[in-house]
């Protein structure tokens, strides 16, 4: 047996990392990044919306109030914008190199459902998500609305609004009790360093578990908990 035969290639991990602005998730992935490549993990870091692409342009547009589009319709391209990559995610998650990625499906849906459109609730905005790659842990960093205020004033985007984000906060929390087995919540309101060790350590735990886990699994609609 060749050395190649009796040791299959293990597959990477899905992380993401969800929360409200402000919460740190840049910054903390870019860490977690940098801290898995140090533990020798081959690791690739993706960020939605991904502005580069053709859908990523007409969002990136919509965000910076260039132009208008109708809620549903917006909604169907930050979902597309996860579709065009899909692939990508699962051959990469595939080839043993893990991916994280900063913002995902949860955002997708609190963020469209959060207008208060009477047509648009966060079970019809989850929809469009059904059959995308599932994370294998979803650390969702968790910060009160007094430490956002102290981290500074809101950007000059679509949504950087006290109304649009404390209906954010609320609906996070609703959507998240109903995915409760693969978040993690993270206490994001300490330091920088602090809140890095927790990311690093059940981004570890979370790699080692995936043979328990088995292969790259697809998101599934919302659990119904009324
Ligand atoms: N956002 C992000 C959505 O409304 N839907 C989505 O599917 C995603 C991925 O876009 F206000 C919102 C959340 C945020 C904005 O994100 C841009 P960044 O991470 O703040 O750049
Ligand atoms: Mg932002």
């Amino acid at each position: 047996m060749t050395l190649l035969e009796s040791q299959p290639m293990r597959r990477g991990a899905l992380i993401i990392v969800e929360g409200l602005d402000r919460a740190g998730k840049s910054s903390q992935c870019e860490l977690l990044r940098d801290q898995l490549l140090t533990k020798g993990h081959a690791v690739e870091y993706i960020r939605f919306p991904d502005r580069t692409t053709p859908i990523g342009k007409l969002i990136d547009s919509y965000l910076r109030n260039a132009s208008h589009q109708d809620d549903h319709s917006i909604h169907l391209l930050f979902s597309a914008n996860r579709w065009e990559l899909a692939k990508h995610i699962q051959d990469t998650v595939a080839n043993g190199t893990t991916v994280i990625v900063d913002r995902y499906s949860y955002s997708g849906a609190v963020y469209s459902a959060a207008k208060a459109n009477p047509t648009l609730s966060l079970e019809w905005a989850w929809q469009p998500e059904v059959g995308l790659p599932r994370p294998d842990i979803c650390l969702f960093l968790s910060i009160s609305p007094e430490e956002a205020a102290k981290r500074g004033g809101f950007g000059a985007e679509r949504y950087e609004n006290e109304t649009m984000q404390s209906r954010v906060r609320q609906l996070f929390g609703t959507l998240l009790d109903r995915q409760r087995d693969d978040v993690c919540v993270i206490d994001a309101g300490r330091t920088v360093d602090e809140v890095s060790e927790e990311i690093v350590d059940v981004a570890v735990k979370c790699i080692s578990r995936l043979d328990a886990i088995g292969p790259l699994r697809a998101l599934g609609p919302l659990e119904i908990t009324h």
